[in-house]
């Protein structure tokens, strides 16, 4: 198995009696109509039964008498128990019959279809079967941040899976089946092209390129969004400014957005990053970051299309707290957005670190829909070398709870519009899809892709039950195995948070590649893409001062939300180091002090590694060979970086802390200046 199939695995039901069952309800497929999404429909779930039941069920046009098939419905006016069915949802229950699968779109249908499947994929019974689903958030997004050369930035699966120079004449047979994963999970939108963007994309050569791009997605349900480089106008326009406010600025982007949807009728809209880590934006004319939204947004005019404008922006002298400047930026535009423009989120205020707490913006924007942006490509949590699966870590910010509108005003509720009552909602996952024969580099990975599209479509899904029925899709349907891989899943992201940024330390990593440890990072172009910036870490103590005392970033959030993190004495240990300078003799709620509990975490990380070995050696009989020997593997090099990243954090801290490794663990057998050689190593051209 080379993983190319994702979870998209339709074997032959191996159990007879469950299969005869799921035969006797597959005798024929009776489509409804016509469209492109209804035909991938029938497709899609012929394939698939093919595959996992051993026979062909016919497709025909309609059921007339017959009993025992799959009937289609698109009923504009579906009702579910009295309730309307949502927009893209479905509903499958058994009729005069038959099983009848009813949306009211064509992709609720063929999302229906999907879920049926699954159902079969993991070994459930149809028996009685009634299944009801909507989105919980209307804009589902991967955004690629794949250039036009083929790079990927921050991609650690090959390069981009888009063919820029064969396109439009040739189409990969990888974009179709790019599209049946994400229509399987609910993704309905995809940004093509990086936020670090090329205005290329902006030339009617690259239209014609991305409206191919678009062809293929379509009858998946999928529309294409494109990054824009804020200077295009500028780079390929001709003109001498690209102020949002300049007349001739407005014309040449009314007239590009009116080109692409001549090209690209169902065109989903910009992402724009501006005025952040370099790139181009209003604030070069002394504009700000609504006037530029709203620019495009008035470009878009009647096309149904979206500004997803983002929120990562950071100035370089901010105020010594890097934490504060989004919201000090975005705070006061709230109320300024025209409709359809959306503020798009990093899920914490930093930078995609393996644990943040929520971004202080959610539920500080009320008059403006936020978008949360999670990372799947796992630049910050050990590339596609480390097995991190990372619902845990989208759960837990999609949890928080803001306290914007009372308690229970999650981030996932301010997202999905229900706090503020919005009518549009988003979620963008920066993608971890790259040209590897598996998609994602690390097998285990594609349950990071997965995830993030059953999330995006029910947020109140259990980072357990996800790894369950991704492990049976993907894996093995063996119940214990299920058991033990998805155990491993759900505790690998707090596995890798206390092998390299325990008690709430975070951007510690390797400069640049952000890879391995620096925690000794000390000059950079810039203070805060340092280490010591953020950990702090002196003859006192360790952690960064963010209560009324010290940067006071605390007070960003409601006074409820402060609860949580403002006392040291009860701020739960995973974010300390977020809020405080804590005192390495102090004793925590663990009951160490500071210093034995840092040595404590960083020890028990690393073994937990071992456990993670130990669990997946343990299933190898269950598991293809080629696919165990891969992830086996990786495990590998996993272990030998956890104790990389131990040791040089345990010995930097210890020039600080000035105290032993406490027992019962052993000191690094290698020096300081041993591992500094290594993170050297990785960092040379
Ligand atoms: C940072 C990445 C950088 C991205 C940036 C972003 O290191 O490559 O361009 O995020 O989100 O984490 O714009």
């Amino acid at each position: 198995d080379d993983g190319y199939r994702l979870w998209l695995k339709y074997d032959l039901v191996q159990d007879n009696g469950l299969r005869k069952d799921y035969q006797k309800a597959a005798g024929f497929i009776a489509g409804s109509g016509n469209s492109p999404i209804l035909q991938t429909a029938a497709t899609e779930l012929q394939q698939g039964l093919q595959g996992l039941l051993g026979k062909n069920v016919p497709v025909v046009t309609g059921a007339e008498k017959k009993k025992g098939g799959i009937l289609f419905s698109v009923d504009a006016t579906a009702n579910v128990s009295g309730q309307p069915l949502g927009k893209d949802g479905y509903h499958i229950a058994a009729q005069n019959g038959n099983l009848v699968i009813t949306g009211k779109t064509d992709a609720g249908v063929l999302y229906g279809v999907f879920a049926l499947l699954r159902q079969l994929q993991t070994r459930q019974s149809i028996k009685n079967l009634e299944l009801t689903s909507t989105p919980r958030i209307q804009y589902r997004l991967l955004n690629h941040w794949d250039n036009p050369n083929g790079t990927v930035e921050r991609g650690y699966a090959g390069s981009s899976i888009w063919k820029w120079y064969e396109l439009p004449e040739r189409l990969d047979p990888r974009y179709q089946d790019y599209a049946r994963a994400n229509a399987s999970i609910g993704i309905n939108g995809v940004v093509i092209n990086n936020v670090n963007a090329s205005a290329r994309y902006l030339t009617p050569e690259y239209i014609e390129k991305v409206a191919a791009l678009a062809g293929v997605m379509r009858p998946y349900g999928i529309r294409v969004y494109m990054s824009v480089l804020w200077a295009a106008p500028k780079v390929i326009g001709g003109l001498s400014t690209s102020d949002p406010l300049d007349p001739k600025v407005k014309q040449w982007w009314t007239d590009r957005t009116n080109e692409i949807y001549k090209a690209i009728p169902d065109f989903g809209g910009f992402l724009v990053k501006a005025n952040s880590e370099g790139e181009p934006g209003p604030q070069d004319y002394g504009r700000d970051h609504a006037d530029g939204a709203n620019m495009l947004a008035d470009a878009l005019g009647q096309h149904d299309g979206l500004v997803m404008w983002r929120a990562f922006v950071y100035k370089a002298n901010s105020n010594g707290d890097r934490f504060k400047e989004a919201y000090a930026e975005f705070k006061p535009l709230d109320g300024r957005f025209k409709p359809k423009t959306l503020v798009q989120v990093k899920n914490g205020p930093i930078d995609f670190q393996s644990r943040e707490p929520f971004h202080p913006l959610f539920g500080a924007m009320p008059r403006t829909p936020l978008v949360l942006e999670v990372q799947l490509t796992q630049e910050y949590l050990g590339f596609a070398t480390h097995m991190v699966y990372l619902a845990p870590m989208f759960k837990e910010t999609l949890d928080g709870d803001t306290y914007a509108n009372g308690k229970g005003s999650t981030v996932a509720k301010v997202v999905d519009g229900s706090v503020d009552n919005h009518s549009i909602s988003g979620i963008a996952g920066v993608a971890n899809i790259g040209s590897d024969r598996n998609w994602t580099g690390h097998p285990m990975g594609q349950a990071n892709w997965y995830a993030f599209g059953r999330l995006a479509w029910d947020h109140t899904l259990s980072s357990q039950a996800i790894a369950e029925e991704w492990t049976r899709m993907s894996l093995t349907n063996d119940a214990p195995a299920v058991r033990t891989i998805a155990d491993v899943m759900v505790k690998s992201r707090d596995i890798y948070v206390r092998y390299t940024t325990p008690l709430g330390l975070h951007h510690i990593m390797g400069q640049s590649i952000h890879y391995g440890p620096e925690p000794w990072l000390a000059s950079s172009a810039r203070p805060d893409w340092t280490s010591v910036y953020y950990h702090k870490a002196d003859a006192a103590g360790l952690g960064f001062d963010r209560t009324a005392k010290g940067s006071n970033a605390l007070s960003l959030y409601k006074p409820e939300a402060q609860q949580l993190w403002n006392d040291p004495k009860t701020c739960p240990p995973d974010y300390l180091l977020w809020f405080h300078h804590v005192g390495w003799n102090q004793e925590l709620s663990t009951g160490r002090t500071l210093w034995n509990e840092l040595c404590t975490r960083y020890y028990t990380g690393v073994d937990s590694v071992t456990w993670m070995q130990q669990q997946w050696a343990a299933v190898k009989p269950q598991i293809d060979p080629e696919l165990h020997a891969d992830v086996t593997g990786r495990l590998q090099t996993q272990h030998k970086e956890a104790l990389w990243w131990r040791d040089a954090c345990v010995l930097y801290f210890q020039t600080h802390a000035k105290q032993p490794i406490p027992a019962p663990f052993a000191p690094p057998t290698r020096t300081l200046d041993d591992i500094k050689r290594l993170v050297m190593i990785y960092q040379l051209r």
